[in-house]
Parts: C-alpha cells; sequence; structure tokens
C-alpha cells in the first residue's frame, strides 16, 4: 500500500467492487452491485458526498481519485453487462437449436390426388414443348366466361341449367359473376396481360350443374393455346400425338380428327386416339378402337380480337379436355364419383407418394 490510494483508502473500496463485478451472475445481480456502489445511497456515492467535509488539500487528492474509480467502475459494468448479454444469448441459441436437416419420417401419412398426379404430367410434358402454365379467377365475369369466347346469349351453355351464377357484389346485373364453366377465360386473361407470340396450358377447376354417373358438379379440365404467325392444325396434330405418347408412355398414338363445332374455334374437330380394350384394360395406340379425348380447332378471329390480338397478324390453336377423364382412363379408376368423397381408403388406395414428382427423363409414372 503506498502514496494516495492508500491515503483515501480507495484500493480496498476498489478491489472489493471489481470483485462483486466479476461475481455477479446475471443482469439483475449486476444492476444491484451498481446500486451498491454508484447509486443514489451507493458507496462510493456516500465517499463522494465526504468530499465536503475535507480540507481543501485532502479534497485535491481524493475527489480526482473518486471521480477516476468512478468511471473505472462504469467501465467495468457496462463490459461485464456486455458480456453477461452475449452470454445469455448463446445459452438461448443452445437451448433453442433445431436441426431443420432432420430427414422427414418415412411413414406414408398422405398421398396425392390422382387429379393433381395428373396435372403435373400434363404440365410436364407440355413444359417440354414449351408450354408455360397459367392460372386464374374460378368465380369470373360472364363476359370473360361466355362473350369472350363468342358464346352468344341464347347459348344453351348459359342456361342456368348448366351454369352457376352468382349475385356480384357491385349489384351490376349486366355482366353477372358465375362460377367459370371452362378454363378459357384464362387463356382470354393471358391474351390480354402478355400479347402473341404465347404458348400456355391452363389446368384447373371448372364448374356446370350437372351430377349423374360421369358428371360431377365441380370438375378439372386443361386447356391449351398456341398463338404465333403461322400456326395451323398441323402443329395441333403434332403436339397431340406427342402428348399423348408421353402420357400414356407407348411408342407412338394416332390421331382421327372428326370435323365439329364450338363457337370458339373454327374449324373445330373432336379428336380421338387410336386404342383397344383387353381384358377390360384399355391399351393405348393400337389395335382398331378409337376414344375420343378432346376438342380442339383454330382460334376463332372474333376470340382473338376479345383477347386484344389482331387475326390478321396472328393466328393459333387451342384445345380443352378434362383432366379426371383422363386420370380415368390412365390409371384405371372406375367410378368418377369417388374422386370428390374423400374416401381415406380410395385415397390410399389409388393415391400416389409424395415423392413420385413426374419429370420428362425418369418417366411420368416410373
Ligand atoms: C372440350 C372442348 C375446347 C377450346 C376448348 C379455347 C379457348 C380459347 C379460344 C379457343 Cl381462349 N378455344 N378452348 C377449344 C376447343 C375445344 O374444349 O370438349 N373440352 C372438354
Amino acid at each position: 500500500m503506498d502514496g494516495q490510494d492508500d491515503a483515501t483508502g480507495l484500493e480496498g473500496l476498489r478491489a472489493q467492487w471489481f470483485a462483486r463485478i466479476a461475481e455477479a451472475a446475471d443482469e439483475s445481480a449486476l444492476e444491484q452491485v451498481r446500486v451498491g456502489a454508484l447509486g443514489k445511497k451507493g458507496e462510493v456515492s456516500l465517499k463522494m458526498r465526504e468530499l465536503g467535509k475535507m480540507t481543501p488539500e485532502q479534497r485535491q487528492t481524493a475527489g480526482p481519485a473518486l471521480n477516476a474509480l468512478k468511471d473505472e467502475l462504469n467501465s467495468a459494468l457496462l463490459a461485464r453487462r456486455a458480456s453477461l448479454a452475449d452470454a445469455a444469448l448463446a445459452e438461448r441459441l443452445r437451448a433453442e437449436w433445431l436441426d431443420v436437416t432432420l430427414s422427414a419420417r418415412p411413414q406414408r401419412r398422405g398421398t396425392i390426388h390422382p387429379v393433381s398426379q395428373v396435372t403435373e404430367e400434363v404440365a410436364a410434358i407440355f413444359a417440354d414443348m414449351g408450354f408455360g402454365v397459367a392460372e386464374g379467377p374460378q368465380v369470373e365475369t360472364a363476359w370473360y366466361n361466355f362473350d369472350a369466347l363468342n358464346i352468344p346469349g341464347h347459348h344453351p351453355a348459359r342456361a342456368e341449367m348448366d351454369t352457376f351464377y352468382m349475385a356480384r357484389a357491385d349489384g351490376d346485373d349486366r355482366d353477372p359473376h358465375v362460377l367459370r364453366t371452362h378454363t378459357s377465360p384464362v387463356q382470354i386473361r393471358t391474351m390480354q396481360a402478355e400479347g402473341p407470340p404465347l404458348r400456355i396450358i391452363a389446368p384447373g377447376r371448372v364448374y356446370r350443374s350437372d351430377y349423374d354417373q360421369t358428371h360431377t358438379p365441380m370438375f378439372h379440365q386443361v386447356e391449351g393455346l398456341a398463338i404465333d404467325r403461322d400456326i395451323s392444325m398441323a402443329n395441333l396434330k403434332w403436339v397431340l400425338e406427342e402428348f399423348f405418347a408421353a402420357f400414356f408412355e407407348v411408342d407412338g398414338v394416332e390421331t382421327r380428327f372428326r370435323a365439329s363445332h364450338f363457337p370458339f374455334t373454327e374449324p373445330s374437330a373432336e379428336v380421338d386416339i387410336r386404342c383397344s380394350w383387353v381384358d377390360g384394360q384399355l391399351k393405348v395406340g393400337e389395335g382398331d378402337g378409337w376414344l375420343e379425348v378432346l376438342g380442339s380447332g383454330m382460334v376463332h378471329p372474333k376470340v382473338l380480337e376479345y383477347g386484344g390480338i389482331d387475326p390478321s397478324q396472328w393466328q393459333g390453336f387451342a384445345f380443352g379436355m378434362g383432366i379426371d377423364r383422363i386420370a380415368m382412363l390412365k390409371y384405371g379408376i372406375p367410378d368418377l364419383r369417388a374422386f370428390f368423397d374423400s374416401d381415406l381408403r380410395w385415397l390410399r388406395h389409388y393415391g400416389f407418394a409424395a415423392l413420385d414428382v413426374p419429370t420428362m427423363r425418369g418417366g411420368l409414372s416410373a
């Protein structure tokens, strides 16, 4: 012990408070230490108050020494508080640690519905031919669902027995809302939003007021649309034959085009694929039977105009088919209505494992 510290008795005080700071186990203990030393009635604060009773000479050495001690304690408190906060954070990080790389449990809890599986397959095949996937609202205006498709006001499809009409929130009954009866409005919207050239498919839910052995009020459709400067029915035929061969996983599929009529295409054709039935099982691509699978044609000039596309510069093909139907054909599912019963036994039987993602290289149902 020597010099001024000894004279003012601060060395012992200093050692004692530094030890307490070092010992404080958490932030609230540290706060108590701070109050004990530097608070209003803290030991160091009281010592500073005693300066008033000292002689000027005593004060000259004791004053700066006390101030220095106060500063030192403050920095030590600050440093200790920071290290306690670091330790608290490190402890939280250790305690709340979670292994996000832990592999999923292998139990098969749920399955992919055949409609989802087939939609993915269709999207993968068309993606390979340069088609993107377009989506749009299921509640549409009558304009997008009917007028833009050249379906006249008196057309039977518009009748209430086929179409679900909805009251419009804005009260405008000139263009009522409907549940879309096909995914064509998605294609009109895409024409308007993106302009030509276009290559898209529009899969999704559609609604018609119909319920029997082969119809459900909600079902799934995929439509396709290709618009460019010189698209013809020959392109349509190639695309469809490519699609059916890939979808049914055979080397080639012959198609048969039969003249038909739709308001939105001109000319229009219904398309059959060559097939046979062997022991009640469908064989696509061989045999002497024909199976009707879709409707198609060249997009009507008026429909192009409604989509904001100049029919003197652009033309295109379009087609539509039922997803539920081709799912039944491919996977041998006999009853359409069971698709939407949510029967777990059915879902386990016809459902797909979650990781059977269709790819062109690995095979669609490999
Ligand atoms: C069928 C028939 C078809 C279309 C859908 C379409 C869409 C636009 C313009 C022109 Cl935006 N056409 N779609 C064309 C022909 C047939 O569906 O039997 N579907 C199950």
